[in-house]
């Protein structure tokens, strides 16, 4: 198939996933054409990297503009595409704006190039295009025309099929969770070309390493993260490790220094390659307030390291609760803090949480997933009735 895909560039799990399914759907002999406004920051890297077509959106700011035409150069950007490259079909992560964007390249193709065969566009929903962002109301109807007209949608977690159903009364979304590529996130081979255990060291020489990787936005409440980080330094020797960079940083940086705890925290900015710190950590702790799935728990997992997260949004389909990690409602942080110190402490508990975390990982492995998706497709380009579910498709995660 000739597939292009749009995703976002910035550090963000859509555009993480986006990639892989690129790497992935190249791998598998597909022609992939990744469609963003730079080169995400997954791309490279990889032999597979090289076997995908990048295409970046111009940048166009005449003075008139008091906002470059994104939108409309990404339209322009993909009927490029698709008719050079005859593309079959476009497959969009994120809905604002791109869905709406690849449905107008359909119509722009259809009604320039009398015969042109329908281009199908199947729309991938990440979060915050559903419960934040796409709620605005100046948003709301496009999106759900978006949705209403995609040829198929697919959610990353069943929580987010189902808000997208309470919210947008929409329901037609087939369940499709992230992946990994798991034979990449081997935590020996990776300690030992990292040499972790040095770099380690220049970190910090407490006992335990805990991890947090986000783009810092109000949602992930890092805020959080560092008030029971306090609370867990009272009782144990442990370091906080922060990853990546965003709206909260500045504010975050100032109350570990205002909680008495600047000393134990590095903020380390982002990192392309999350692994090797990962491998190095003893828990990952995620507290969002809102998760659809949470790729970055869905990482230390693969890493096997332990998750300590919020019981919100789709985070449980991705950790299992007293299996690979422990979930705890947001507000109560002494609880979690406990919940921190107490496994941390009883290390046959743990050690057993490590274990299970890689073998857990293993159900969201690429192999079972982008089959998925290439059936997906498939179906679509056919063109059969029932292509695409019919009502809330939850079936069972797909990874088992
Ligand atoms: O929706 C967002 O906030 C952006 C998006 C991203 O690009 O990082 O994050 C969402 O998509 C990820 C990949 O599917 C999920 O792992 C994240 O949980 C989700 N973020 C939220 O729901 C806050």
């Amino acid at each position: 198939m000739r597939i292009a895909i749009v995703c976002y560039p910035v550090t963000g799990g859509s555009g993480v996933v986006a990639t892989l399914l690129a790497q992935a759907l190249a791998r598998r002999g597909h022609h992939v054409h990744l469609i963003s406004s730079a080169r995400p920051f997954r791309l490279d890297g990889s032999a597979s990297g090289a076997l995908i077509h990048f295409h970046q959106v111009p940048r166009e700011n005449y003075p008139l503009f008091e906002h470059p035409p994104y939108e409309s150069l990404l339209v322009g950007t993909l009927v490029h595409v698709v008719r050079h490259y005859q593309v079959d079909l476009v497959h969009v992560h994120y809905a604002v704006p791109h869905a709406i964007c690849a449905l107008q390249a359909g119509m722009i193709v259809a009604g320039l190039w009398q015969g042109e065969k329908p281009l199908p566009v199947v729309t991938t929903l990440h979060g915050t295009d559903i419960t934040i962002v796409g709620r605005h109301w100046a948003l709301f109807p496009v999106v759900q025309y978006a949705l209403r007209s995609s040829s198929g949608v697919t959610a990353v977690s069943r929580y987010l099929a189902r808000e997208t159903a309470r919210v947008f009364g929409f329901s037609e979304i087939t369940v499709i969770p992230n992946f990994l590529p798991m034979w990449t996130y081997d935590p020996e081979r990776i300690g030992r070309e990292w040499q972790v255990g040095q770099l380690r060291r220049t970190i910090t020489s407490s006992r335990f390493l805990l991890l947090h990787v986000s783009n810092f936005r109000r949602v992930k409440r890092v805020d959080r993260i560092l008030r029971v980080f306090a609370r867990v330094r009272v009782r144990l020797s442990a370091h906080l490790l922060m990853i990546g960079d965003g709206p909260e940083r500045e504010n975050a940086e100032r109350l570990a220094h205002e909680l008495g705890i600047a000393h134990a925290v590095t903020f380390l900015g982002v990192r392309e390659d999350i692994r090797p710190y990962l491998a190095m950590a003893d828990l990952f702790v995620l507290l969002s307030d809102e998760e659809s799935f949470g790729l970055s728990a869905l990482e230390a997992l693969a890493m096997g390291v332990p998750v300590v997260g919020t019981r919100i949004g789709g985070l449980p389909e991705v950790v299992s609760h007293g299996k690979c990690g422990l979930l705890f409602s947001p507000e109560r942080e002494e609880e979690i803090a406990e919940g921190i110190v107490g496994l941390l402490q009883d290390r046959s508990r743990y050690r057993a949480m490590c274990a299970e975390a890689r073998r857990w990982a293993c159900r969201f492995d690429e192999e079972k997933i982008v089959a998925r998706y290439e059936a997906l497709y498939g179906a679509l380009l056919r063109g059969g009735e029932g292509a695409v579910g019919r009502g809330v498709v939850v079936s069972e995660l797909g990874c088992g």
